[in-house]
């Protein structure tokens, strides 16, 4: 039976690459941090199938544990502060989190078990301000934000500790895949959900910033097979995995009302709140490289995710009482 720890389980991609690996046969370690209000809503159905270990990216003694405790065959890293938008209030805590845990987490298991194989959690997000369209592994990176910034540390020194230490390490390009367990302050979750809430009556209007920027957005349970697909290579590699395919966010909102039935331009109301000091424009990724070394294979395209987050999030709310406007 082969043995994975995963960092950051109890978020939307470490809940479906739980599942994958429980669904392969292997024993599954969750790292979890302490935290005043416990959230397993998206690991719920399978939490009693995974073996728990306490521990903080930013606690080096709780990493080494961590890998020492699972002895693990694979080090799935996708623990992070993960919201851009948070990045820039936040800058520190994110470049600790998202930049220099990665360090942490690279020397747990250098230390501990230096034959272990690991995969990074790298991002579109490192293109930035893109060099070149679509983008692949040698586009040059310009990251646009501190949480880029950060993951562009994380990114270089996997590379490194596989040039240096010859480990086993890997780093997966990902970009944006969503899924009903998406954080409700990503776009398109903070879209389906509304969408399901107007629908039913429970709100009135939705506020969003850029409606113009791009992005390439794919399921979060296809990408996760990449990652382990990765991990089973003869050499460790980087890899974009990405659909191909770029849809601005305008074209989501519009997507996702026209699913219920509703016209968006009735409910959506631009606040200036939700805009960047610095946006990405515009993220398109060319994966050829994955599908053609890893056989790596995109199930879900983008009008079926979307259709498929809001019916979830209609479910969520049905049960909730309609709030009926007094006058
Ligand atoms: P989420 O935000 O859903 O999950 C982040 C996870 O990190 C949570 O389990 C969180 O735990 C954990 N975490 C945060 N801080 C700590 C800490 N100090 N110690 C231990 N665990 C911590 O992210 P996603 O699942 O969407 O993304 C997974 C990874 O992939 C992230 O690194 C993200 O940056 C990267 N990525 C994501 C993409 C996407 O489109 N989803 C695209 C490219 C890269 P808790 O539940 O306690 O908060
Ligand atoms: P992103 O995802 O920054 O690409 O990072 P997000 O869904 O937050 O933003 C996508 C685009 O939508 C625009 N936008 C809004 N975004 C949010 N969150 N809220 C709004 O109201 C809103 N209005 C418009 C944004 O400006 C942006 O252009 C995600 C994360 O998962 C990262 O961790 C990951 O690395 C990258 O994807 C790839």
């Amino acid at each position: 039976m082969k043995r994975a720890l995963i960092t950051g389980v109890t978020g939307q991609d470490g809940s479906y690459l739980a599942e994958l690996l429980l669904e392969k046969g292997y024993q599954v370690f969750g790292l979890r941090r302490r935290t005043s209000t416990p959230n397993y809503e998206n690991v719920a159905h399978i939490q009693d199938k995974i073996e728990w270990i306490s521990g903080d990216l930013t606690d080096l003694a709780s990493l080494i544990e961590a890998v020492r405790i699972s002895n693990p065959d694979e080090v799935y890293n996708l623990a992070a502060q993960s919201f851009v938008a948070a990045s820039w209030p936040q800058p520190i805590a994110t470049g600790q989190l998202t930049a220099l845990a990665v360090t942490n987490m690279l020397e747990a298991v250098r230390i501990a078990k230096p034959d272990a194989r690991f995969y990074q959690a790298s991002s579109s997000e490192m293109f930035g301000k893109v060099q070149a369209i679509p983008q692949v592994e040698t586009t040059p990176f310009y990251p646009r934000s501190p949480y880029g910034v950060a993951k562009l540390y994380g990114h270089w020194i996997t590379v490194n500790y596989r040039e240096s230490f010859n480990m086993f390490a890997c780093s997966g390009i990902l970009f944006n895949h969503e899924s009903p367990r998406r954080g409700l302050e990503f776009v398109t979750r903070k879209v389906t959900d509304g969408v399901a809430q107007i629908k039913l009556g429970l709100a009135t209007e939705l506020r969003l910033g850029n409606l113009d920027s791009q992005r390439d957005w794919g399921f979060a349970g296809d990408y996760v097979k990449a990652m382990w697909l990765m991990l089973q290579q003869d050499t460790p590699d980087d890899f974009v995995i990405s659909t191909g395919e770029m849809h601005t966010v305008e074209e989501l909102v519009q997507v996702a009302f026209d699913h219920v039935g509703l016209n968006w331009r009735d409910y959506v109301v631009i606040d200036e709140k939700f805009v960047r000091p610095a946006e990405v424009d515009l993220l398109l990724g060319d994966c050829t490289k994955a599908k053609k070394e890893l056989g790596w294979e995109l199930e879900v395209g983008f009008k079926q995710l979307v259709a498929n987050m809001v019916d979830a999030d209609l479910k969520r709310h049905a049960g909730r009482p309609v709030e009926v406007p007094v006058y």
